[in-house]
């Protein structure tokens, strides 16, 4: 199994650790020079950078968090003069104003080579055609990917987003050999594929790279078998560099973070406490090579858990478990957590649902309610109410058996909850209303 820069993604852990002290002690001055908003908040925490002397003293430097970014809109944070920022990115959040990154040319440098790491852990050669389709602009996953495909010496396809139809006609006559894009728009790909009567074995496609939203096992293994290839997840974040924080290798257990650009650690959301490897909390990140946009101890609000463990694959770098959400997309109902990918991960795996899903949140009363709403395939659409009944009562028993909670669970007709050629919008919570 090729690996892209062998000398850091397999460096010997001591090394690893001195690598990142090194980097960690030259951001740290960067931005207590040139970023205010550090500068004073390590002011405020008492801190010096000469007082960070082990990567263990990392804990004592105080948070970046959305708020930050949000206070310093558009440029405050950047750690550079805007006249060497050769490119700026947006976050896709939903409320209020965006937030703003830049990237320096050696940024982008170092971006593409992040990117050009996972392709090639998950099967990317110079021999592919990648066909990307995640929206450009903004959003930086298409021109993260773009480059990296590039940079690996690849034929890229800058397909954009939506066009179904097309991508797939694109897809049968430039024999695309990678997908990329988000999960739930590769399960739109597949239908749309079923309904044009297009069967995906006499296409090209061998590799899919997946990320942008939570996606569970199940819909992995729905999407291999419908698209006939191997599907990899990949995750980043805008604040942190885009995609090519991390990337899964064939062996598909975990996405290696490439530590040697970022520190990872795991905190209790709550008390903001750092947590023993292998515990579930939200997952901090601090960049350890950005020029433009260096982030210190940034809270990422993604849930998930790190595993030290050696790979099989010769990466010495950890991996991280596929997140179970946000830990501001956690649901709370009746008082118990439940992330929607635990709630996909039963339906996926019920013959006759589809991964099409949506999760109502109300309050009757005091009491939080959850309605799970789901489309079913054509045939199961049952005329019977008896049959309808048994399957509901099966489908919300199984669910109830994973979360610990009643849900109520509605079958809806199949097309009915709207498609998304981004990140799939799975949560309607209606107690905010
Ligand atoms: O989604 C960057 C990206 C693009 C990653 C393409 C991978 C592929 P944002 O729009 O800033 O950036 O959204 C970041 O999306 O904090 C996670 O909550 C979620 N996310 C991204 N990748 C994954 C993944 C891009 N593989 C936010 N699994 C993050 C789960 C993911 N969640």
């Amino acid at each position: 199994m090729a690996i892209w820069d062998a000398v850091h993604e397999s460096m010997p852990r001591e090394e690893l650790e001195q690598l990142q002290l090194e980097r960690l002690q030259a951001t740290l001055n960067r931005v207590y020079k040139n970023v205010t908003c550090y500068r004073n908040k390590f002011n405020e925490a008492g801190i010096v950078p000469e007082d960070v002397q082990s990567l263990a003293d990392l804990k004592k430097l105080p948070f970046t968090t959305k708020e930050d970014l949000r206070l310093n809109y558009p440029y405050g944070m950047f750690a550079v003069p805007l006249r060497e920022v050769v490119r700026i990115h947006s976050s896709s959040g939903t409320t209020g104003k965006p937030t703003v990154v830049g990237y320096t040319r050696n940024d982008i440098k170092t971006w593409s080579n992040l990117v050009a790491r996972f392709m090639t852990a998950a099967g990317v050669t110079h021999d592919d055609v990648v066909q990307i389709a995640f929206g450009y602009g903004m959003f930086t996953g298409a021109f993260g990917l773009h480059y990296g495909a590039e940079t690996i010496g690849a034929s890229v396809i800058p397909m954009g987003s939506g066009n179904t139809e097309k991508q797939i006609m694109i897809m049968q006559d430039y024999k695309s050999t990678v997908l990329v894009g988000t999960p739930s728009y590769a399960i739109t790909l597949a239908d749309r594929m079923e309904r044009m009567g297009v069967d995906p074995k006499g296409l090209s496609l061998k590799v899919g790279l997946f990320g942008g939203e939570p996606w569970s096992e199940a819909m992995r293994r729905e999407i291999e078998t419908r698209l006939c290839l191997s599907a990899t997840d990949n995750y980043g974040l805008s604040e942190i560099i885009g995609p090519g924080v991390a990337g899964e290798c064939q062996c598909k257990c975990g996405m290696h973070i490439f530590e040697d650009a970022f520190i990872p650690e795991i905190i209790d959301p709550d008390t903001g406490e750092t947590l023993p490897p292998g515990s579930v909390g939200e997952l901090v990140l601090t960049t350890l090579t950005k020029e433009a946009f260096p982030m210190i101890r940034y809270r990422t609000r993604d849930m998930t858990s790190l595993d030290y463990a050696q790979c099989d694959c010769g990466r010495t770098m950890v991996r991280m478990k596929k997140t179970m959400g946000r830990s501001d997309d956690m649901l709370i109902i009746k008082g118990v957590n439940v992330f929607p990918s635990q709630i996909e991960e039963v339906l996926v795996a019920i013959e006759g649902c589809e991964p099409h899903y949506q999760l109502v949140v109300d309050r009757h009363g005091a009491l939080d309610v959850l309605e799970v709403r789901i489309e079913v395939t054509e045939n199961i659409f049952f005329d019977e109410m008896k049959m309808q009944r048994a399957f509901l009562e099966k489908v919300e028993k199984r669910i109830e058996s994973v979360l610990g909670v009643g849900v109520t669970v509605k079958l809806v007709e199949p097309n009915s909850i709207p498609r998304h050629e981004g990140k799939a919008a799975r949560v309607i919570d209606l107690r905010k209303i």
